[in-house]
């Protein structure tokens, strides 16, 4: 500890201190030393300091060289980010809820690198993306920054705070996963949702092990993503068996133009059945706004 350093120097110190990934450790070490005092006494401790910060560089360039050559993570349509402690259960969670088999292991920092999984939820397809720990020196706060909705993955609610910290510049929406759920007993998942609810976490209480709500957590990312499924029907026939999947918000000629690539005009007459009709095969104009789940009918003649 150096004498008579100034607040400015214990600043950075916390900084560095709480720092997530290894790029922050070196930007805040290297203001540690910028800030230390600068006398006789401190020499030792700042050369320390600048020693340290020779090893980080180091390690740095070294995880550089190794992640070269590897292809690079492309955003392909909605982006999930997992992010938290070590062994909170993400790789668990990605094999769950995507197509992936990434390492799962008892022991923390098992995740070196990205895993990418493809999340398919009733004709909606999105992109999960598994990181390494908060702290490891892989974590990759690029994606995180990014992402379309960052997943962030607990074991105790007291952890959310702490990925909480690292979320400062995350453009995308946030929910949380309450994992491994199966390890508390009646009265543990009661005290657990009580918490959810006073607190208002907007997330899902889960276990990636058995299973349990994931329906409900494939229907909270689903709601994260903004869209409506929309299935078109010919008339005299059942309803398509892939839905068309549009922005919230979308009305019939959205649909039509999709369908009929630029012919709306042609649309004499459109029927609406589901959640956005007040009654099955209702007559509606172009303009009306669709919801999730409905069927709509095209004549054209
Ligand atoms: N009981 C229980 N164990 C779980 C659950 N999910 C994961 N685990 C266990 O927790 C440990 C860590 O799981 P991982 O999925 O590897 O955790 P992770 O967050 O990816 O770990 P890192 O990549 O090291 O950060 C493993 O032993 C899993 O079997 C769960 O829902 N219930
Ligand atoms: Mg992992």
């Amino acid at each position: 500890m150096p004498i008579n350093a100034s607040y400015e120097y214990f600043d950075a110190e916390k900084e560095y201190l709480n720092a997530a990934t290894l790029e922050d450790k070196i930007y805040w070490l290297e203001e540690m030393i910028r800030r230390a005092p600068k006398h006789k006494s401190s020499e030792n401790f700042v050369s320390e300091l600048k020693r340290r910060l020779i090893k980080f560089k180091e390690k740095e360039e070294k995880g550089r060289k190794s992640s070269k050559g590897k292809k690079g993570i492309r955003k392909e349509g909605f982006q999930f980010v997992l992010v938290g402690l070590p062994n909170s259960g993400k790789s668990s969670v990605l094999s769950r809820i995507t197509n992936a088999s990434p390492k799962i292991s008892s022991y923390g920092f098992s995740t070196t690198t990205p895993e990418i999984g493809t999340f398919y939820y009733e004709g909606v397809k999105a992109q999960v993306i598994d990181l390494p720990p908060i702290g490891s020196e892989n974590f990759d706060i690029g994606i995180v920054n990014t992402a379309d909705c960052v997943i962030g993955v607990v074991e105790r609610t007291e952890e959310i705070e702490e990925i909480g910290k690292i979320l400062t510049r995350a453009i995308g929406k946030k929910i949380i996963i309450l994992n491994k759920v199966d390890l508390l007993d009646k009265e543990g998942l009661r005290k657990l949702e009580a918490k959810i609810k006073s607190k208002k976490i907007n997330g899902v209480m889960f276990s990636a092990l058995t299973g349990f709500n994931l329906e409900r957590l494939k229907e909270l990312m689903f709601e994260q993503m903004d869209v409506i499924r929309v299935y078109t029907k010919e008339p005299g026939k059942g309803k398509a068996k892939e839905p068309i999947v549009l922005p919230r918000g979308a009305n019939v000629r959205d649909v039509a133009e999709k369908i009929l690539k630029g012919f709306s005009a042609k649309v004499k007459d459109t029927r609406v059945t589901g959640p956005s009709s007040k009654f099955p095969n209702q007559r509606v104009s172009l303009s009306h706004e669709l919801k999730d789940l409905d069927v709509v009918e095209f004549h054209t003649r």
